[in-house]
């Protein structure tokens, strides 16, 4: 009996002298940052864009990464935030599928000492001491401003049909939110249809022939990323109709693909969705790990482009 309370206890101790930064080398005896990156998926553009991101800015800032691809499923996504626990990394950073359900995950890495920086979307956990930090964007302002642009350029009744992103994903709810917000104010404008295409481009050309085929007479097409407006726009296609003309397409992120489209009239305006955060997530990561105060929130600055904005900075675009 005694012997196994002296184990238990010495075992806490163990555990206790670990301290912030988790691991027995933490941020170790070389000074190393070892970081568990746990990652959406390769779903589109933007994903592919981040990823190259935050693997250039750990190499160029000496973080040991290890990195792990969830395919949009939040039950991997949870596998690999456990594995980088049992591994004792001293960072665990990662892009959260949808926003519920992570509570016991990140209480695991709470109770290992490891400090956890969301990055890009955020979680709805009612107990913020499960993170650092939150680095993104402000996914419903960017719904604000794809509406705005909306009211500022079309006069009359209009029908959109929407593509939404992940269900339950940050940004497929607030992209939402933000544009409801804004065409509020303006009760011609209709959201006539909304279904996920999960921010494929697969997924948003089979909802859009889907809407094609049930819904006359659409004028506007909102996609909450650039992905979905592309397959939009080959079912717009494929339906006898030219998209940027009889249909006016508006999307989210200015990824490559998104702005040529843009540029070639197909598609009509793009708001800014910023996939590079690499050099800021592996800043605070070493801020974290080093016990200093990081904000709470930290926002992405990004703006929108027209067509005519899209010609000029293609040539100099990153991604
Ligand atoms: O807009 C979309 C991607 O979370 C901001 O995820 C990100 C979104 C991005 O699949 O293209």
């Amino acid at each position: 009996m005694l012997k196994k309370i002296t184990v238990a206890v010495s075992s806490i101790l163990l555990l206790a002298a670990c301290g912030a930064g988790g691991g027995d080398d933490a941020a170790g005896d070389d000074g190393t940052i070892t970081m568990g990156f746990a990652q959406v998926g390769a779903e589109s553009g933007w994903r592919t864009a981040n990823t190259k991101s935050v693997q250039e800015a750990a190499k160029a800032a000496g973080i040991d990464l290890k990195f792990s691809d969830a395919q949009q499923k939040q039950e991997n996504q949870i596998k690999a935030i456990r594995s980088y626990v049992q591994q004792k990394v001293d960072v665990i950073a990662f892009s959260p599928v949808v926003e519920t359900g992570w509570d016991t995950v990140l209480l695991e890495a709470k109770r290992a000492n490891i400090p956890v920086i969301l990055t890009d979307r955020a979680i709805d956990s009612e107990d913020t001491s499960l993170y650092e930090t939150f680095l993104g964007s402000d996914f419903v302002e960017e719904g604000n401003k794809a509406a705005q642009w909306l009211l500022d350029n079309t006069t009359g009744a209009q029908k959109v049909v929407e593509l939404q992103g992940t269900t339950g994903a940050a940004p497929a709810i607030d992209r939402k939110k933000g544009f409801e917000e804004v065409i509020a104010s303006r009760p011609d404008i209709e959201i006539v249809a909304s279904q996920t295409g999960d921010f494929t481009r697969s997924g948003g050309k089979q909802v859009m022939e889907a809407f094609l085929r049930s819904t006359p007479d659409i004028d506007v097409v909102y996609a909450h990323n650039d992905d979905m407006g592309l397959g939009a726009i080959e079912a717009i296609r494929a339906a006898g109709k030219v998209p940027g003309k009889d249909i006016t397409i508006i999307t989210v992120d200015a990824v490559k693909a998104g702005m040529e489209a843009l540029a070639a009239g197909e598609i009509n305006f793009i708001v800014e969705c910023n996939p590079l955060l690499g050099e800021q997530l592996m800043d605070l990561a070493k801020k974290v790990v080093a016990g200093e105060e990081v904000p709470a929130r930290v926002v992405t600055e990004e703006g929108t482009f027209t067509q005519e904005q899209a010609k000029a900075a293609l040539p100099d675009r990153q991604y």
